[in-house]
């Protein structure tokens, strides 16, 4: 294949931004700048009235649940009146702006004009306000009524010579209500094809968990955080994706709970926090949350668990009692760990044995101890091994179903586990489609579907035709760039259900749809009745949310509407299924959830009671696991890490502090001093200098993987950073286009965003390592796209 650059990412940029600038990293988050920064946003996008009618709502009983983060509110009597952090409020501000992409907007620009624009700039136009259509051939999106809108849908669905032709996917923002509809329509199509955001997330953690302990879901509440005597926290950075986790910790600290951070990265908030809600927050130095700070290689966890392992075995600091009631396979674990070489341990996790050492002897120390992770540990080709081998750890402490204490994976989107447990998911469970198809009278399809990864390669091989997205930005959130806009290019149909525009409008396939509807902030009502909806947060805790905005235009509708206006359009009155009545009143979807979906029973009333309802979890709840051992697993995993060749780098992919996901708020990375720009590579000072580069040099990016495609991202700006050696970090979604669709989890087929094989490169000189006939082709394919410029960077003043 022929080399390739960044087409199809943001603006197939080459060179950093002219305004980038660095500083020293910050030490502390949030305090009173995040707050700052929190109001000044929200008053530019909303103005003072709308901004305070949202940010009032936002996580209150009575209003709306945050769409930022998964993160749990506190129980109702212990909310503030600002129950939100700097990020949440942005969120809001994003979707509560002023701003309209309207008809006319898109008539005076074309899809490829807007295609030259970065993320930012499609992010700053506003929201969409009615239904869009690009027509085959065609070169500008036009305005369609909505019923023609559902007919072209329907058209392409039915011509289809197979259901599984189709793919569905969603993105973790989606109702509960809106996703088992969702779910319901691509059953009762024919197709399991419901590929989610989970499938790039936290899949990983959802199949460890599975078959470690026999349910997917973490296993502590919030009140367990606040009685935790230890804490681990790794692969994960709250003070920027979970910003309110910090303020539990800060209690959890001030009860004597111990911090143990496990991070290549020192990320503000783990070494020192501010809290804006507390006078001592603002104006004192603040609290130290970490303990302990254990510098990780990247995709090093594996290694330092079982060196962890070894020693609590060495020591015999196990909970024999709970080993012996509740687990099997301890005796070969325990065998396994024990033999552990500490060379390898040493070397794989980048630690010495003294830093591990002081990390298990923590863990003997404590009682009750909570293990909380994200995206660092679940984007590695080892993420299930690696979660295995945590949940190993917290099996023979006896850790889960004690006060305090348990396994607390933290989601991404704010109802990302709602949706999954609402059937979002390609292969969920045969008694998960028995209760579905009771309740409707159907067989639903038993074939397991299309993931993301494996959606991808459907479309990109002429396998799939349609694609439907609830929410999300494919093309830029999954792997491999390049692969899926041509994938999406080949598709008859891309639809998608979107608040904003963003890149996957602008890869169309022949005929490409976007469907404007409501978010989270605005009201919901029809016929003069009030609709609220459900959702899930990272701790299964279910409850309402109602939003106290006027809709962004008179033509939007609701996800729910939407999804069953696309089913009743395509599906008719098949098996009898009430469409119309759903769509009307979401009362009616709760009916059904409360008879398809375990646990959800008298789901209507308990949903909506102040602070909602917990859902089962029989670890958490009676120490019960529903495995096929029928007790929790300790498991053996190889200690495989990644080996990197000589003279490569390991690049993780992760988030800066002004951005969500694909969405780019702006350019401010504050805590990590990179301001103005996103291309930038933090690199250990010694890793430049051994390849004759120095910090403030641009490079290249390559990324090196078992196939002839060359992997190029060009312009990244040198930082010199506190990272481990060999371990470096660029932003998603700026570096999607290195990482291989190949390149995926074993067990859970994530992709491995978290270790890319890469090189650097002088650019246009092929730089270190590279032939010089490899560099003229990457140069080739560099400038065969249209280079768009990014205006200033600074948010502008439109409204
Ligand atoms: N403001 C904001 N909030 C968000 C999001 C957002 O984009 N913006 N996204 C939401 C979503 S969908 C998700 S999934 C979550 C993501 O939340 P996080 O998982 O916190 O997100 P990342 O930025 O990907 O950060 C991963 C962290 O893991 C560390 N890391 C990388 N590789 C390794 C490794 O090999 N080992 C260890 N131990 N650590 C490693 C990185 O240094 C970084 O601190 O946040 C959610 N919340
Ligand atoms: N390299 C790399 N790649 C990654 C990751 C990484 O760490 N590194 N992280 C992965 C992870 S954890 C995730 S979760 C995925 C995220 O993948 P996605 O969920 O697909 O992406 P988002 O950027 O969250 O989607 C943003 C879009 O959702 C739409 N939207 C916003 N609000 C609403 C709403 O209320 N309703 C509807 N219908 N649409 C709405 C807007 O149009 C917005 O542009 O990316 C993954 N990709
Ligand atoms: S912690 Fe997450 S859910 Fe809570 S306000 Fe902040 S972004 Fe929203
Ligand atoms: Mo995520």
């Amino acid at each position: 294949m022929t080399a390739t650059s960044t087409p199809g990412t943001s603006d197939g940029r080459e060179t950093p931004e002219a305004e980038l600038e660095v500083h020293h990293p910050k030490t502390a988050a949030a305090g009173v700048t995040g707050v700052a920064v929190a109001m000044k946003r929200s008053v530019e996008r909303m103005g003072p009235v709308r901004s305070a009618r949202a940010l009032l709502k936002l996580n209150q009983t009575d209003g709306f649940d945050c769409m930022s983060c998964a993160w749990p509110d506190p129980d109702p009597e212990h909310r503030h009146t600002a129950e939100f952090c700097e990020n949440g409020a942005k969120a809001v501000a994003e979707e509560g702006t002023k701003r309209r992409a309207d008809p006319h907007f898109f008539a005076t620009h074309s899809i490829a004009e807007l295609d030259a624009h970065d993320e930012w700039w499609l992010g700053q136009q506003g929201r969409i306000t009615q239904p869009m259509v690009k027509r085959p051939g065609g070169t500008h999106y036009e305005p369609l009524d909505w019923s023609e809108a559902f007919r072209v849908v329907a058209d392409h669905l039915q011509a289809l010579d197979s259901p599984d032709e189709a793919v569905f996917y969603t993105s973790g923002r989606a109702s509960n209500e809106a996703a088992f509809a969702y779910q319901l329509f691509a059953r009762a199509f024919g197709t399991n094809n419901l590929p989610d955001c989970s499938n790039m997330c936290h899949e990983s953690t959802s199949v460890a968990l599975a078959e470690s302990i026999g349910i997917g879901k973490g296993s502590v509440t919030l009140n367990d955080i606040y009685h935790a005597e230890l804490i681990i926290i790794a692969g994960q950075n709250p003070g920027t994706n979970h910003p309110r986790m910090l303020q539990a910790l800060e209690v959890a600290k001030r009860r004597g709970a111990k911090i143990i951070a496990i991070n290549p990265l020192r990320e503000a908030g783990l070494v020192n926090f501010r809290n804006p809600q507390k006078a001592r927050g603002v104006v004192g130095a603040g609290t130290d949350i970490a303990d302990l700070h254990l510098p990780v290689r990247n995709n090093g966890d594996l290694a330092l668990f079982q060196g962890i392992g070894a020693l609590l075995v060495e020591w015999d600091a196990v909970d024999h009692d709970f080993v012996q009631a509740h687990t099997t396979g301890f005796e070969a674990w325990r065998d396994h760990v024990a033999a552990v070489d500490w060379a390898q341990v040493e070397r794989d996790s980048g630690l010495t044995r003294a830093q591990i050492t002081e990390a298990a002897e923590l863990l003997r120390g404590s009682r009750a101890t909570i293990w909380c992770w994200a995206m660092g540990l679940t984007q590695h080709r080892n993420a299930v091994a690696t979660i295995k081998e945590l949940t190993n750890l917290a099996l023979v402490r006896g850790d889960i179903g004690r006060k305090g204490a348990g396994l607390c994976p933290v989601r991404g989107h704010s109802n990302v586990q709602g949706d999954r447990t609402m059937g979002i998911w390609e292969k969920s469970p045969d008694s998960f489609l028995d209760a579905l198809g009771a309740e409707f009278g159907f067989d639903p399809p038993r074939e397991h579907g299309l993931d993301t990864v494996e959606s991808i390669k459907a479309l990109r091989d002429g396998r799939a035709h349609v694609f439907v997205g609830l929410g999300g930005n494919f093309v830029h959130a999954a792997p491999d760039t390049d692969v899926v806009v041509e994938a999406m290019r080949r598709a008859r149909l891309t639809v998608h259900v979107s608040t904003k525009l963003n890149r996957s409008h602008l890869v169309c396939g022949e005929t490409a749809l976007i469907l404007p509807t409501k978010g989270r902030t605005e009201k919901d009502v029809h016929d003069g009745v009030e609709q609220f909806v459900t959702v899930e947060d990272s701790m299964s805790q279910v409850h309402s949310s109602r939003g106290p905005l006027e809709p962004a235009g008179p033509h939007l509708r609701s996800e729910v509407q939407i999804v069953t206006g696309l089913a009743r359009a395509t599906l008719g009155d098949r098996y009898g299924i009430d469409w119309a009545a759903m769509g009307a009143d979401y009362s009616v979807v709760r009916d059904h959830i409360s008879r398809v979906v375990p646990g959800c029973e008298d789901y209507e009333e308990r949903a909506d009671r102040p602070g909602g309802f917990t859902l089962p979890h029989p670890p958490r709840d009676s120490r019960t696991f529903r495995t096929s051992s029928g007790r929790a697993e300790i498991v053996v995993s190889p200690m495989e890490v990644v080996q990197v060749p000589e003279g490569h780098l390991l690049l993780q992919t992760l988030r800066s502090h002004d951005q969500f996901n694909t969405t780019i708020y702006g350019y401010s990375d504050r805590y990590r001093g990179v301001e103005g720009g996103r291309r930038v590579v933090f690199v250990h000072p010694e890793d430049l200098a051994v390849r004759g580069f120095a910090d403030g040099d641009v490079v290249d990016l390559r990324s090196t993987w078992d196939d002839d495609v060359e992997r190029v991202a060009k312009g990244f700006r040198c930082v010199a950073y506190d990272t481990p050696r060999g371990s470096v970090a660029a932003y998603y979604p700026e570096t999607n286009p290195l990482v291989p669709l190949d390149s995926t989890a074993e067990g859970s087929n994530c992709p491995t965003s978290k270790s890319v094989v890469v090189t650097l490169h002088r650019p246009g000189t092929g730089g270190e390592g590279v032939r010089p006939e490899e560099a003229d082709r990457a140069g080739d394919a560099g400038t065969s796209r249209s280079t768009g410029s990014r205006p200033d960077p600074r948010p502008a003043h439109q409204s």
